[in-house]
């Protein structure tokens, strides 16, 4: 109790974000498959369209603030930082703890608000005026507002730790062109999260002020303007999908770095510089976001033009990742496969996202499910698939134990197979002008969602493969006893001898 409750050390703080992103993993899937079950044909199961919104509302939120985030920056963060940059531990190791323990409150917030009256059946984006009390009079909008108030301290605490700690902590020799790349990318994450968030800390509460105090900030009966919401949340929302993503970056580079046997991924400078540009560039593309509450020609213009220059920073990485494997005898383990599958389907993502950053094309595509196709593929197979692969790659190093490698390749093929029978049909029913967020449709989009809610229960099944793969390694203990075993992010710890004491902590070298 006392030491997981009272904590500062970055790998137990670390593990305890681990298993709360596992956890909150599955309550987000869940909502997703309660999603893909009322959708799976026509009419309706769930008979009641507010709780269907209210799934669709907390799985992203659960999925964006308690697995992605929690899991990327808390979990791998606070593992690998201090031990990549040569520090004993963050710089502020009580206020990490407080970081952590910050979101099991703020989680029931969210869960709760589901509970209580109507529950937020607003999306992510708690857009006013269905967020106001004209359409939300209950006390759950204003629950789930608290909850983003408490993630949002959390994660600002987080990222003051993490600028200070990869600052100021280096070791000696380790200059910033010498960080590892995944520091940087949790560096750059960092800032943008301290920018970003007050912003939407700022919407939200003049949010809650609307619906308690009797502002009108974006009430037009009052003087105020709804679109006002959106430019503030926007300006935080973007930068927040390159938050989601940037540590996956990271965390891709010292996989494809490492099983292609390089000492450095190729072009390690552009890849920091590429990292700075996506940083800087997300703050200054919110509005391809809101394209159709009718803004002018000019804006349109510049807004399209901006977000299209952000696929020359991220199209170096891809290149980048590409060349470092080239000319190098693939290995095809898990992680690999991972990162394979990474690099491809972000990729897709990625360009369809370029297709709808054409003001005039998402005009017609804006809030249907070619939208919601894009946002999987970089976060579904982007985001998650990073996770999945880096999780592979790390395990050995956190646990001493090592995970069935055969199995492992299985568990890929299935969740490959089934996020892409999942997403790939709704880019066709998002061109055919299906519309997010809406718990019927009509009939002739019945083949493709049948086939996407299958591919939606083939990846369930994968995630569960993939927590009995742990179970077993870890109810087997099985050790790393022979070299041959050894991963190769464990032979790039021995090859890179410590020059620090934490190195000596690491369980696999005592073993
Ligand atoms: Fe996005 C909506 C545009 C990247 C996540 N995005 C979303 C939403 C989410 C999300 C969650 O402009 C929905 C939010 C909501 O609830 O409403 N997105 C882009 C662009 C990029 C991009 C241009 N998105 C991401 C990442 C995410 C993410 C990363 C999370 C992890 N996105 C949009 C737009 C919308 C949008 C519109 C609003 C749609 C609407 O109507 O609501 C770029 O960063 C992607 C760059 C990456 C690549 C791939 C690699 C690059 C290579 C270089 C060569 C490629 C070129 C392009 C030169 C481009 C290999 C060629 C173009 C061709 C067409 C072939
Ligand atoms: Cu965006």
């Amino acid at each position: 109790m006392k030491k997981w409750l009272f904590s500062t050390n970055h790998k137990d703080i670390g593990t305890l974000y681990f298993m709360f992103g596992l956890w909150s993993g599955l309550i987000g899937t869940m909502s997703s498959m309660i999603i893909r079950m009322e959708l799976t044909q026509p009419g309706s199961i769930i008979n009641n369209d507010q709780i269907y919104n209210v799934m669709v509302t907390s799985h992203a939120f659960i999925m964006i603030f308690f697995m992605v985030m929690p899991i990327m920056i808390g979990g791998f963060g606070n593992w690998l930082v201090p031990i990549m940059i040569g520090a004993p531990d963050m710089a502020f190791p009580r206020m990490n703890n407080m970081s952590f323990w910050l979101l099991p409150p703020s989680i029931f917030m969210l869960i709760s608000s589901s509970l209580t009256g109507t529950g937020s059946g607003t999306g992510w984006t708690v857009y006013p005026p269905l967020a106001s009390l004209s359409a939300h009079s209950g006390p759950s909008v204003d629950m789930t507002i608290f909850s983003l108030h408490i993630a949002g301290i959390s994660s600002i605490l987080g990222a003051i730790n993490f600028i200070s700690t990869i600052l100021n902590m280096r070791s000696e020799e380790m200059t910033l062109e010498k960080t590892p790349l995944f520091c940087w990318s949790v560096l750059i994450t960092a800032i943008l999260l301290l920018i970003s968030l007050p912003v939407l800390a700022g919407a939200i509460t003049m949010l809650l002020t609307d619906r308690n105090f009797n502002t009108s900030f974006f009430d037009p009966t009052g003087g105020g303007d709804p679109i006002l919401y959106q430019h503030l949340f926007w300006f935080f929302g973007h930068p927040e999908v390159y938050i989601l993503i940037l540590p996956g970056f990271g965390l891709i580079s010292h996989i494809i770095m490492q099983e292609s046997g390089k000492k450095e991924t190729f072009g390690s400078i552009g890849m920091i510089y590429a990292m700075i540009a996506i940083g800087v560039l997300g703050f200054v593309v919110w509005a391809h976001h809101m394209f159709t509450v009718g803004m002018d020609i000019d804006t349109r213009a510049y807004f399209t033009s901006a977000t299209m220059i952000i696929a020359v920073p991220t199209g170096i990485k891809i290149f980048s990742w590409l060349a470092t494997i080239y000319g190098t005898k693939m290995k095809f383990n898990p992680q690999t496969l991972w990162a394979s599958g990474f690099v491809f389907l972000f990729t897709m993502g990625g360009i369809t996202g370029v297709i709808l950053s054409n003001s005039s094309i998402d005009i017609i595509l804006h809030d249907t499910y070619y939208v919601v196709a894009h946002f999987h593929y970089v976060l579904s197979m982007g985001a998650v698939f990073a996770i999945m692969g880096s999780f592979i790659q790390w395990y050995p190093l956190m646990t001493g134990l090592y995970l069935n490698s055969k199995w492992l390749k299985i568990q890929f093929m299935t969740m490959f197979t089934g996020v892409n029978l999942t997403f790939f049909p709704q880019h066709f029913l998002g061109l055919a002008g299906m519309p997010r967020r809406y718990s019927d449709y009509p009939d002739t989009f019945m083949a493709w969602n049948m086939i996407s809610s299958m591919g939606s229960m083939i990846s369930l099944l994968s995630i569960m493969l993939m927590m009995f793969i742990m179970w077993e390694s870890m109810t087997f203990k099985r050790m790393i006893l022979f070299k041959k075993n050894l991963s190769s992010s464990l032979e790039w710890n021995l090859n890179n001898p410590p020059n620090n004491h934490c190195f000596n902590e690491l369980p696999i070298l005592t073993k």
